[in-house]
């Protein structure tokens, strides 16, 4: 764990008081020499200045503490150009004409990147002024630039580098016990809570800077400040310590179970899966029966190195009977994660016939029986007709002929697996889902696999709701012009609804 975050994330009580820009901080080499930035106090104030500094000195850029000639960029946070210019005329400083007044929203954007971004128009609170002058009255009616984030996820940029990760753990658990007691409503707040706090380029260490932020009501806002001083939620401790939650936790980890099957389990007394699993009046389905099989290895998650051998293993033998055909990794791996439960594949062909289409899936699955590959095997014959509208279930599976499996991987494809070798055990066990769609619908089947789940349901609500229009993995459908919206690529689908585009590893909401 980093130090930055370990001294911002601890509790309260024990973090130093001051944290001003006279805190002590490591050296850190500069990387973009040719910024020079200044982050201003005012409206801001003297925590999240010394979070923002300490960050973009940690990411490369030199920041001074004190205003001088040499600044480059001010960066401002709440305050108008003609706040800012105000109070650069009460400062004895002279500022070149190069001088830039910059919302936070530029630094974020570039703490994000991790280099400098392109500075455009909504970033600068200031465009061509004269510093001579007393600031103009248009000026002085300039708004404060605030950063207004959404309610919705898909117009939210979330990478992996969550900087909130006790918070969101917390609120992630929570959402997860209220699936569990099959409290949808609550369990939908607290996804929400925890998907905001995921997109935030800052960590929150006062409950100040939780203002603005929407998804967060007086509950979620408690919670953050128990974690915030005491370290702990007390509910979410509760929540860890409970019999039904854990037993849940732990049933539903088998593979081929869901919430039912625990339900059942947890009522018939069973806490461990030794028990069940040797209990002879129990009836498992065959998908369960292999989620035991091959427990340890499904529980142990598949590596980005293992993704890659199984991306090899799908392409050879799609390639072998369709070899025109696009397979694309989707699922959490297309958005950067470095470890998943399973792999998913979406296959398309532009050449091939409908009863080509349907025949891949089968000979795929044919020829790694033959090998000796296949360890379980779900196909699901597809369901999908091109003229109907798409779901208005935010969690609708889809039509699309697809298939659940686990295959055996065997160590020596993998890259550096040699090394991980078990004694004896040559192999893995891995869950891999492949999705089927026609080549027209693949932006959408692509965009629809890709995940988060939180993205997806509320790119769906979104444009349900701000749009009029109905989105699942199959189609885009306007309500209002009544047509279907074609789409060649993710782009033009985000370019329909309206969007800016949202790149992969920006939806792990
Ligand atoms: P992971 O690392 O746990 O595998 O994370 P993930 O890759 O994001 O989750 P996933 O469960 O593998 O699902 C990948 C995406 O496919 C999700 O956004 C999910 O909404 C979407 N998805 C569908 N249909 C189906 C389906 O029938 N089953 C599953 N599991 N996911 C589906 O669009
Ligand atoms: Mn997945």
């Amino acid at each position: 764990m980093d130090s930055l975050r370990m001294a911002h994330v601890g509790p309260r009580k024990k973090r130093p008081r001051q944290m001003g820009a006279s805190m002590a901080s490591p050296p850190h080499d500069v990387r973009f020499r040719d910024l020079v930035l200044f982050i201003l106090e005012k409206k801001m104030g003297t925590t999240r200045r010394a979070f923002l500094m300490e960050l973009a000195r940690r990411k490369g850029f030199r920041v001074e503490n004190e205003l001088s000639d040499s600044v480059t960029h001010i960066v401002a946070e709440n305050n108008s150009g003609a706040e800012v210019l105000e109070w650069l005329q009460v400062q004895n400083v002279k500022a070149s004409p190069q001088l830039e007044l910059v919302d936070v929203s530029w630094l974020t954007e570039c703490m994000r990147a991790g280099k400098p971004v392109l500075m455009t128009g909504k970033h600068q609170l200031v465009v061509g002024r004269d510093l001579a002058s007393s600031p103009s009255p248009e000026l002085q009616e300039t708004p404060p630039l605030a950063v207004k984030i959404s309610t919705y996820a898909c117009q939210r940029r979330t990478t992996l580098n969550n900087c909130n990760p006790r918070l969101t753990d917390a609120f992630d658990i929570l959402a997860e016990n209220y699936e569990f007691r099959e409290n949808e409503d609550s369990c939908v707040i607290f996804m929400r809570a925890a998907s905001v706090l995921k997109s935030l380029p800052f960590t929150i260490v006062s409950i100040k800077d939780t203002e603005g932020i929407p998804c967060l009501g007086e509950k979620e806002k408690s919670i953050i400040e128990e974690i915030l001083e005491d370290g702990e939620s007390s509910e979410v401790k509760a929540v860890l310590n409970d019999e039904r939650y854990q037993s849940f936790k732990l049933f539903t980890s088998v593979f081929g179970v869901g919430l039912k099957t625990s339900e059942k389990w947890f009522r018939m007394g069973f806490r461990t899966l030794s028990k069940i699993r040797s209990d002879k009046t129990l009836k498992f389905t065959q998908m369960q029966k292999a989620g035991f099989l091959y427990y340890e290895d499904l529980v142990s998650c598949v590596t980005r190195a293992e993704a890659e051998a199984v991306n090899v293993l799908v392409k050879e033998a799609v390639w072998a009977f369709l070899p025109d055909a696009f397979v694309t990794m989707t699922g959490g791996f297309r958005r950067g994660k470095k470890i998943g439960h399973d792999v998913d594949f979406l296959i398309t062909s532009p050449g091939c016939t409908e009863e080509e289409e349907e025949r891949l899936l089968p000979k795929v699955i044919n020829l790694w029986e033959r090998k000796g590959l296949l360890l379980y095997c779900d196909l699901m014959d597809s369901t999908f007709e091109k003229l109907k509208l798409p779901s208005r279930k935010v969690d609708a599976l889809d039509h699309f002929q697809k298939c659940f499996l686990i295959l055996k991987l065997h160590h020596q494809r993998v890259d550096g697996g040699e090394f991980s070798q078990q004694e004896g055990k040559t192999w893995k066990a891995i869950r891999v889902d492949l999705v089927m769609c026609p080549y027209e619908r693949r932006a959408f089947a692509l965009l629809g696999w890709t995940g988060s789940r939180q993205f997806e349901r509320d790119l769906r609500r979104y444009a349900t709701h701000e749009r009029k229009m109905i989105l699942d993995n199959h189609a885009l459908y306007d309500k209002t012009k009544r047509v279907f919206l074609e789409a060649e690529s993710e782009e033009d689908i985000f370019a329909h609804l309206g969007l800016d585009y949202i790149d992969p590893w920006e939806r792990n909401a």
